[in-house]
């Protein structure tokens, strides 16, 4: 396969409720789209970062100029045969994993298109066809408000209830969140909100019965989660510092977790997300498919990773209309009333795009050649 072209599109999509975390509020998505064309096919991927650099030092722009300046010229008019191959081109490239990961996805998903099957074939996964969902709920105004969005997701049938924490925002509210919810599966992420220093306050988290709490320490942070995984009994679940097989390898040999959430773009893309994967497997570490608040291309990409076999735990991956009053696909993406998501199995990622609708929030548009 030969690129001929690459698409690069930043869409704007207001979420239908603000998100929150310990580093911020979101109101509206900015969002690169990646399109990669090759004998008259097309694939398409997601940048996944954010509007800031906030969850990590990438944000739209610096996607948009990492992409057009970088790797689009190292991709273009060069013959791969694979999309394995594709994403070495872009290897020494240092961080950018997001936008790395946005086009890598593309060509995968071009991959599957030229071969006329699902993504989740092409990349090695349907070892399961229902994909368990869980949703992660953010920081709210006030417990009550809380209480009534899990109530809200529990009755639309998701299996786990992930709440974003910080501190202040914590102790008191899994405890409210406990009381009324007594046998739910609930987990709680901070988003490097803590340090070592609230070891004890971390502590008294034990006693909730939570699945996991995610990344309590700083976001390139692996070593200071060791001492910190011993004293608890909750198990850490790594997020942010992960982004690599190498981190994966690290963390789990220094036992600073019993958990990996997996993200597509924090890792570059599905040729890096598949050794995570594979290696946490053989480790016997449980993994599930990170969200990062993706329009539909992103969220039909996180599906096909999910049904690989070690996605043993409900991921972040949840219905469109979760998140917006329009998705960029169609059908959007939508859940069982078991709290799952069927796998598809029209060629690529599975799912028609809206390219109308994309036209009509599209605020830039570069094809680069
Ligand atoms: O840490 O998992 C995270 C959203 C934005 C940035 C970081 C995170 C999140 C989420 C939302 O938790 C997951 C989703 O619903 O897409
Ligand atoms: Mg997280």
């Amino acid at each position: 396969m030969k690129i001929e072209q690459i698409v690069l599109r930043l869409i704007e999509m207001p979420l239908v409720h603000f998100f929150e975390t310990s580093f911020g509020r979101t109101y509206v998505r900015r969002m690169v789209l990646v399109e990669v064309r090759s004998d008259g096919a097309a694939g398409w991927g997601e940048v996944t970062c954010g509007e800031n650099p906030f969850y990590n030092e990438e944000w739209t722009e610096s996607a948009w100029m990492i992409l057009r300046d970088f790797v689009a010229p190292r991709v273009l008019s060069h013959e791969f045969a694979s999309a394995a191959e594709a994403a070495g081109r872009g290897a020494h490239i240092r961080g950018h994993n997001m936008a790395r990961g946005g086009l890598e996805a593309a060509v995968w998903d071009l991959e599957a298109r030229l071969k006329n099957e699902p993504l989740w074939k092409t990349i090695g996964g349907g070892a399961q066809k229902e994909i368990a969902c869980g949703v992660s709920i953010g920081i709210q105004d006030s417990i009550g408000q809380l209480l009534e969005k899990i109530e809200t997701e529990v009755n639309a049938g998701y299996r786990r209830i992930k709440i974003k924490i910080k501190p202040g925002w914590d102790f008191d509210v899994i405890a409210a969140v406990r009381k009324r919810f007594p046998s739910i599966l609930l987990m709680a992420d901070a988003n490097s909100a803590y340090t070592l220093a609230d070891i004890d306050r971390l502590r008294r988290l034990d006693e909730f019965n939570l699945m996991m709490i995610e990344q309590p320490l700083a976001h390139d942070e692996i070593i200071d989660h060791v001492p910190l995984q011993a004293a608890l009994k909750t198990p850490i679940c790594l997020d942010e510092c992960i982004r690599s097989a190498h981190h994966a390898e690290q963390a789990i040999r220094l036992k600073a977790c019993g958990i990996l959430n997996i993200k597509l773009g924090r890792v570059g893309g599905f040729t890096e997300a598949r050794k995570v994967h594979d290696l946490a497997q053989k480790a016997g570490i449980p993994v599930w498919c990170g969200g990062m608040l993706e329009a539909g291309i992103g969220r039909a990409h996180n599906i096909a990773l999910s049904s690989l076999p070690n996605f043993t735990l409900p991921g972040d991956v949840s219905a469109s209309r979760r998140y917006w009053k329009r998705d960029i696909i169609q059908p959007e993406v939508e859940v069982t009333p078991r709290g799952t998501i069927l796998l598809r199995d029209e060629p690529g990622f599975g799912y028609a795009l809206d390219q109308g609708g994309i036209q009509s929030i599209c605020l830039r548009e570069e094809i680069l050649s």
